[in-house]
C-alpha cells in the first residue's frame, strides 16, 4: 500500500507527561513511528514523503486563532522566560462552564489552557512542524485517492483524533482523519465515512463534523463513563442540525472481548454501507491490542488482519491514519497486519 511518512515526527519530542499523579516518560514517542516504518519496509511497502500542503484544508476543520496559536506557541513559550526551551509548558487552568472561551487572554499559560483539554498534551520545540507534516501526509493520501489511488496509510505522529475545532488533547494537535475527509470532499467526494477503531473516543473528529451530513462518523471504543476521554462518545450523539443521524459511537464495557468488538465493527461497517460513502477515512488506533498499557481492550496481531479484511470488503477508497496504540515494539506488525488484511494479502 502506498504509504506516507515523513521524518520531522522526531521533531515533537516531549519528555514527560502526567499519569495517575506521576511524572513518567511520554507513551507516545519517536519509537513509534520508527517502529512501523521499519515494517513497512521490511514487508515492501513503498514509503512516500507528504508533499501537499495542508494549510488551506486546516482553515477547514480548525479555528484559526488555534492555528495560529500552535504555530507560535514555542516561539512564545521560549520568549517567556530564559530556561523554557528545557521545560514542557502545560496548562493549568480550563475555561470550564461559566468562564469566558471568546476573549485569548495574554497569559500564555492561559491561552494554553484555553486551547486544551488536557494536561495530557505536552508541547515540545517541534510540535507544530511535526504535527503539520501529517496534517500534510492526511492531504497528501487524500489527494493521491482523488487521483485514483485504492488506498493510502499516513504513518504519522503524533496522533490527532482528539484534536477538536479549536482545542489540542490526548497527545493530538492537529486532526489529521479531518484533514484526509475535508480533503476528499474537496477533491469531489459527495459523501465520506471516517471510522475510528482506536480505544479511546474520537472526540475531536466527532466535534468537527457533528454538525454536518457530508461526513459521516463512527466510533468504537471504551465506555467514556470510565475510560478516556469521557466526556464525549456515548450512544445518543447522534449528530445535531444538517448533522443529526450522521453520528454513531459504539462505546464498549472496558475489558470487553474480542467477539463483542468485531460485533460492534459489523455494526459500523453496515452503517458506513446504508451511508453510500464514496471514500472512507479510517482513525487506526492500535491501542485495542492486548498488551496496550494504556488501555484495556483484548485484541491479539491476528484480528488486526481479520479488522483489515472487514474494511477492505467495504470497497471503498481510504485514507488510513495512525491514531493510537504504546506498545511500541508491537505497533509494527499490528499497524501493517491492518493494511494487509485490507489488501487480501
Ligand atoms: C490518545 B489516543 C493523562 C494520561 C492519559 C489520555 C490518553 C490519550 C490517548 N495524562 N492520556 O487516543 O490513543
Ligand atoms: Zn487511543
Amino acid at each position: 500500500m502506498l504509504t506516507f511518512f515523513n521524518d520531522s515526527h522526531h521533531a515533537h519530542a516531549p519528555v514527560f507527561e502526567f499519569f495517575r499523579g506521576e511524572r513518567v516518560p511520554c507513551f507516545e514517542t519517536p519509537a513509534r513511528a520508527e517502529f512501523v516504518k521499519a515494517r513497512l519496509i521490511e514487508r515492501g511497502h513503498v514509503l512516500c514523503k507528504p508533499e501537499v500542503d495542508s494549510r488551506a484544508v486546516l482553515a477547514k476543520v480548525h479555528a484559526s486563532r488555534y492555528l495560529s496559536f500552535l504555530e507560535h506557541a514555542w516561539r512564545d513559550w521560549t520568549a517567556l522566560e530564559e530556561g523554557n526551551g528545557q521545560r514542557q509548558p502545560f496548562p493549568s487552568v480550563w475555561p470550564v462552564r461559566s468562564l469566558r472561551s471568546d476573549v485569548e487572554p495574554i497569559n500564555f499559560t492561559a491561552r494554553l489552557g484555553l486551547y486544551s483539554m488536557d494536561n495530557g498534551s505536552p508541547l515540545s520545540a517541534g510540535t507544530w512542524q511535526a504535527a503539520k507534516a501529517g496534517a500534510d501526509a492526511a492531504a497528501s493520501a487524500a489527494a493521491f485517492l482523488t487521483a485514483g489511488e485504492r488506498a493510502a496509510f499516513c504513518c504519522s505522529r503524533p496522533p490527532g483524533h482528539h484534536a477538536g475545532p479549536d482545542f489540542m488533547g490526548g497527545y493530538c494537535f492537529l486532526n489529521n482523519a479531518a484533514v484526509a475527509a475535508q480533503a476528499l470532499r474537496d477533491g469531489g467526494a459527495t459523501r465520506v465515512a471516517v471510522l475510528d477503531v482506536d480505544y479511546h473516543h474520537g472526540n475531536g473528529t466527532q466535534s468537527i463534523f457533528y454538525h454536518r451530513a457530508d461526513v459521516f462518523f463512527a466510533s468504537l471504543h471504551g465506555d467514556p463513563m470510565t475510560e478516556y476521554p469521557f466526556y464525549l462518545g456515548h450512544t445518543d450523539e447522534i449528530g445535531e442540525g444538517e448533522g443529526e443521524g450522521f453520528n454513531l459511537n459504539l462505546p464498549l464495557a472496558a475489558g470487553c472481548t474480542v467477539p463483542q468488538w468485531f460485533e460492534a465493527l459489523e455494526t459500523a461497517c453496515l452503517r458506513i454501507n446504508g451511508y453510500r460513502a464514496d471514500a472512507l477515512v479510517v482513525s487506526l488506533g492500535l491501542d485495542t491490542f492486548a498488551e496496550d498499557p494504556i488501555s484495556k481492550f483484548s485484541l491479539q496481531p491476528d484480528d488486526f488482519v481479520r479488522l483489515g479484511a472487514r474494511l477492505g470488503k467495504l470497497g471503498l477508497p481510504t485514507v488510513f491514519v495512525l491514531e493510537g496504540g504504546y506498545a511500541a515494539a508491537a505497533l509494527g506488525t499490528n499497524a501493517v497486519n491492518v493494511i494487509e488484511g485490507f489488501e487480501g494479502r
